[in-house]
């Protein structure tokens, strides 16, 4: 398997050796592109704000508990919809996805409360981006924790490419 992980610096740019990972694992990891300061406003605004409660619903896991999910389909300007409109998010995204014009699907906040909160079920996301009218696979998902996130509670575990076609 190529090498997926990355470090994040100030002239990141994604180079064809970054490029080659993503197409050939399906995924790539770039720790610290968003620091300590970031990642405590995003976390700010999603804890802080009256989000979850207006908005968010409960994703039953087939085990009798939920994940907890908030989706909107247009980046606004708090810090959520500024992260998605960056330009480090952005120029990543869209050199990712072979250097054409991108836009935003949508953004999710997915909460897993501790002890009962549900598991967020396994899944591939072309399978709904398909059902929702995006008939080529050409999108990719950024997962940015605002937790710890390890095995012990609930991280986003990625399962590399399986394809060779
Ligand atoms: O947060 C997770 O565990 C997975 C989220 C996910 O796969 C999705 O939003 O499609």
């Amino acid at each position: 398997m190529t090498e997926s992980e990355y470090t994040y610096t100030d002239s990141f740019k994604v180079t064809d050796n970054i490029k080659q990972a993503f197409d050939d694992n399906g995924y790539i990891m770039i720790r610290k592109m968003f620091d300590e300061e970031e990642i405590c406003q995003m976390k700010k605004v999603l804890e802080d704000s009256d989000m979850a409660q207006k908005y968010g619903y409960g994703l039953p896991d087939g085990q009798g508990k939920q994940a907890g999910l908030v989706i909107w389909s247009h980046p606004g300007d708090d810090v959520t919809g500024i992260v998605s409109r960056s330009e480090k998010v952005v120029d990543t995204c869209q050199e990712l996805l072979g250097g054409g014009e991108i836009y935003h699907y949508h953004a999710k906040f997915v909460r897993k409360d501790a002890y009962t909160g549900g598991s967020f079920l396994w899944h591939q996301d072309y399978g709904y981006w398909y059902k929702n009218g995006n008939l080529f696979p050409d999108l990719l998902t950024i997962f940015i924790p605002v937790d710890i996130s390890d095995q012990t509670n609930g991280c986003l575990q990625v399962m590399e490419n399986v394809y060779t076609c």
